[in-house]
């Protein structure tokens, strides 16, 4: 499953943010090592759609985990234990400050989301340093007292991290080759997870949270790669949270929005993350699956169990929208509109994928 962690400065939203995540899917908490820890479904139409056509006994939605790490994250990003639940992430959504409000005490001075951002990178940055500085002493040693291929390899591609991280460049800005990237995926280095910052907008800018990216230019956030930007008002959302669907549907229009900010947030984590949804139908169960774009139909079956990729025969594969319009899977294979496809077939967002397996 996919882990996201909601981090930032003290008094940013976090928590906030946290509960309107959670509670608007009907999410679980439960407390681990004073985070909050919650699973969200992944709201997903085409899913609904589905199962209405094939009225199976269970629909499972994705889900992502969001886990609410509390206070400021400069502290955690220094203190061994919650550095280590911050390295366990797929990903981190930074919630900066965007509202101004006497009542609730700022870790750092006026309001300024840019620079509370760039403390925080900053934070990061000096964090996987200190790793990689104490890696390459240790390496320095080793490879002093025997010749080792494996380990020069390492040293080469350290020092490659070292110079940008002194740069001030996080790692997720560095071009690696693959093979590079399997030498430092060990290390879960903080700046090399893929980052969505999420502005938290004062009530009077709740209209603009939907054009998040725009305000993000006016405030001159910098667009930087493998990064996203997005925008909550954390209290508008937080009262919306509480109500019934209809009345949030007006309450929503009220501040001249269209959805909850759980469905923006996800979307811009899939994208953030580069993922993909497939999925599987019968009378049994209708259930979506997250994989990252590119993952072959052999490799999507292992999502799903290790004995179906390991008899994989063939992918039965159809269209989502050729689904829908023929209504069966019969009728759809009279069109032709169902293939045949093997191993290193790349599944497409929205297919539907049924694996012929043996065994
Ligand atoms: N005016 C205003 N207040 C907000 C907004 N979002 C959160 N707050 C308030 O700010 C305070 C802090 O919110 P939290 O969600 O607890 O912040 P946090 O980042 O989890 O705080 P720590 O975990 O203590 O660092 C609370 O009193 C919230 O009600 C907002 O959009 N507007
Ligand atoms: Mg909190």
């Amino acid at each position: 499953m996919l882990r996201i962690g909601i981090v930032g400065l003290s008094q940013t939203g976090k928590t906030t943010l946290f509960q309107i995540l959670t509670r608007a899917h009907g999410g679980i908490s439960a407390g681990r090592q004073e985070a909050h820890v919650g699973v969200v479904r992944v709201p997903d139409a085409r899913l609904d759609r589905l199962s209405e056509l094939f009225q199976p006994q269970k629909t499972i939605h994705a889900t992502i985990e969001y886990m609410d790490m509390p206070g400021s994250v400069i502290e955690l990003a220094r203190t061994g234990l919650q550095s280590q639940a911050l390295r366990e992430l797929d990903a981190l959504m930074h919630v900066a400050r965007a509202f101004d409000d006497e009542a609730v005490p700022r870790e750092s001075g006026s309001v300024n989301p840019q620079g509370d951002i760039e403390n925080v990178e900053l934070e990061l940055i000096l964090s996987d340093l200190a790793v990689v500085e104490k890696r390459l002493e240790r390496l320095e040693k080793d490879i002093k007292k025997q010749k080792s291929p494996v380990l020069e390899k390492e040293f080469q591609v350290l020092r490659v991290c070292h110079a940008a991280l002194e740069k001030q460049t996080p790692l997720r800005e560095v071009e690696f080759g693959a093979e590079e990237y399997k030498v430092i995926r060990g290390f879960t280095f903080l700046s090399l997870k893929p980052m969505l910052y999420v502005l938290n907008l004062g009530e009077s800018d709740a209209a603009r949270a939907s054009v998040a990216e725009q305000f993000a230019a006016e405030a001159g956030l910098k667009q930087r790669l493998r990064t996203a930007v997005s925008a909550i008002c954390g209290k508008v959302e937080a009262e919306l949270a509480q109500l019934s669907d209809a009345d949030a549907a007006e309450f929503l229009a009220s501040y001249g929005l269209q959805e909850s900010a759980t469905a923006r947030l996800i979307r811009a984590s899939y994208r953030l993350l580069g993922l993909i949804s497939f999925f599987t139908v019968g009378e049994d169960e209708c259930r979506a699956w997250t994989i990252r774009a590119g993952t072959t139909a052999w490799e999507a079956a292992g999502e799903i169990h290790s004995d179906i990729q390991r008899g994989f025969i063939r992918a039965e594969v159809i269209k989502y929208d050729d689904l829908i319009a023929t209504g069966s899977f019969a009728e759809a294979r009279n069109r032709a509109l169902l293939r045949l496809e093997g191993k290193e077939y790349v599944v497409h967002d929205g297919e539907i994928v049924h694996f012929r397996h043996a065994g």
